[in-house]
């Protein structure tokens, strides 16, 4: 029974990130009266749940903050290049107190469903508290890498060893000294850990399903000359990333990789890879996403460093990545992972030498026949991406429409921020949104200032839903898909193609627009400015 019915204008699902901005922006800007749930104790949401040893940020910290607070930008230092999961916490709780927006988040609730009622154009949405509150707009701010992976492995029941997913890790820490650890995964989540929990633990084991092309982060403290720069030019800061591809200051090299000799590719290379982070990724040669033989050359680059690094070269070839291209799957940063397996107490089990994962057992992990005896299991097996936080929420748009039904062959969505069916639900850096494939905070400023102003035009034009209709989404998906076609991406069994779950419809997730972020801001402007061309007001 509900224990409370109250209305607002907004109720925001999440407070990471893109709750914490839309709260702001709803209520300071526009009046609103906005509820925001979050499933945790505080604010946060990513770097709330995400605790494993080594957890930090893989972009640039100077970029990876909101960019509307220029007193806060002036005034905020960070450690390091790429500070520590407790520091951004630390930061995005800042953010809370100084703008005053814990008064409007409910925290321990879990929001369990809404309907959108065609009688009154509200949402109700209900909470595991029992409570069921209604408002005009629902906007779900619920993260795109929040919902856990966590493998169907027979036998797990039986393992007398502890076990965690990183996602999930207990805000006490976990002690490894003296323990037989395991590490099942090796994407950019377990890049980070199994250097630090190699340090702890007496032996860990490695369980590589896929071989990562690793890069390194180089992280460190910055240079106070550049921050100092960074900090006077702010404002050039934020429009250089706001109008980029990938919502960072790396652009591409606008050559053909084979157009170059050797040395001179081989010159380029080394200057991104004693740079760091992700200009291997992002600041390469411009064909790298499109041309097998050019992607090849800097694969082949890739290789050469773990066959260098590895010592032992049946380890190196287990570590060397194959079947697919380079850059297609999340690109892991990484501070003295390949080094780690120089390590005596570290030991690779890799599923196509060696043998994939059969089953827990009591002991530890039986791979390939021989049994792996454990303390503890740390699952780096990553989340359930962009679709899963949404399906979670047990949406029911209009005629009861669910979207487990639309997205049961992959997300159908309209500019990656609404979906046909689903009146006034506006999702934050949603499917098909450049999302994942850019620096987050850029695109979550980005769709939190469009959902502002859609609102406010809305209300100035006396108009009460707003919903995206089913050519318009129809074409958005084609072009989706039309686009990263033409791109490597598809070449690989990632999350970004839906791969990494066991009967999850293959479809490529995210937005690779041909102007990347810059581009899709422009097209999301322009369809603003059509007066919601797509979009059905009412
Ligand atoms: P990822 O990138 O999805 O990596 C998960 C890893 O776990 C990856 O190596 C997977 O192998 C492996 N995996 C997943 N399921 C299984 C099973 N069933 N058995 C064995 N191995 C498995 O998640 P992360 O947490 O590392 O990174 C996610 C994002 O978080 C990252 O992109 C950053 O944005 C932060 P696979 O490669 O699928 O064969």
């Amino acid at each position: 029974m509900a224990i409370a019915t109250q209305d607002f204008d907004a109720v925001v699902i999440g407070a990471g990130f893109s709750g914490l901005h839309m709260l702001k922006s709803l209520r300071d800007k526009l009046g609103l009266k906005v509820r925001v749930y979050e499933a945790g104790e505080t604010v946060g949401g990513t770097w709330y749940w995400n605790r494993y040893p080594g957890a930090r940020c893989d972009s640039d910290a100077y970029i990876y903050c909101f960019t509307w607070d220029k007193q806060l930008l002036q005034e905020w230092e960070w450690s390091e290049r790429y500070p520590e999961q407790p520091e951004i916490l630390r930061y995005l709780e800042h953010v809370a107190k100084r703008h005053d927006l814990k008064r409007d988040i409910q925290f321990n609730t879990s929001m369990t469903g809404a309907e959108f009622d065609e009688r009154t154009n509200l949402w109700t949405v209900h909470t595991h508290k029992g409570e069921d509150v209604t408002a005009r707009y629902l906007i779900a701010a619920v993260g795109t890498l929040s919902t856990t992976n966590m493998p169907q492995l027979k036998g797990l029941e039986n393992f007398r060893g502890k076990w965690y997913h990183t996602s999930r890790f207990p805000h006490t820490g976990v002690d490894f000294t003296n323990k037989r650890v395991g590490v099942v995964g090796t994407g950019a989540t377990a890049v980070q850990a199994i250097p630090e929990i190699a340090q702890q633990a007496k032996q860990l084991v490695v369980f590589q399903r896929t071989a990562n092309y690793c890069v390194p982060a180089r992280n460190g403290k910055v240079d106070p000359e550049i921050v100092k720069a960074r900090k006077a030019d702010y404002d050039g800061v934020a429009k250089r990333i706001r109008e980029s591809f990938f919502g960072q200051e790396h652009y591409f090299i606008p050559k053909s990789a084979l157009e170059v000799t050797r040395e001179e590719r081989d010159r380029e290379f080394d200057r991104m890879w004693d740079a760091g982070g992700f200009a291997f990724w992002l600041a390469n040669y411009q064909d790298m996403f499109f041309s097998k033989e050019a992607n090849d050359v800097c694969a082949d680059y890739i290789k050469r460093k773990i066959r260098k690094t590895v010592k032992d070269p049946v380890i190196a070839e287990k570590l060397i990545p194959k079947g697919y291209a380079y850059g297609t799957k999340r690109q892991p940063l990484d501070t003295n992972y390949y080094e780690t397996f120089n390590k005596d107490n570290v030991l690779l089990v890799d599923a196509k030498t060696d043998g994939a994962i059969e089953e827990i057992t009591e002991k530890g992990i039986r791979a390939g026949g021989k049994e792996y005896p454990l303390d503890i299991i740390v699952f780096a097996t990553g989340f359930d991406a962009m679709t899963g936080p949404l399906k979670a929420l047990n949406l029911k748009g209009r005629n009861g429409r669910t979207l487990d039904r639309e997205w049961s062959d992959g997300p159908h969505t309209y500019l990656g921020v609404s979906v046909a069916g689903f009146p006034n639900l506006f999702t934050i850096t949603g499917p098909q949104s450049p999302s994942v494939l850019s620096n987050m905070p850029v695109s979550i400023e980005q769709h939190v200032e469009w959902i502002t102003d859609c609102i406010e035009n809305m209300r100035k034009a006396g108009k009460t839903t707003i919903e995206a209709t089913p050519a318009a989404q129809d074409q958005w998906v084609a072009h989706v898909n039309e686009i990263v076609s033409a791109t490597l991406m598809p070449s690989a069994n990632s999350w970004y193609m839906s791969a990494n779950i066991a009967g999850k419809p293959r479809a490529f997730l995210p937005y690779l627009g041909p102007e990347g972020v810059g581009g899709y801001r422009k097209k999301c402007d322009e369809v603003a400015a059509k007066g919601y061309e797509g979009f059905e007001l009412a």
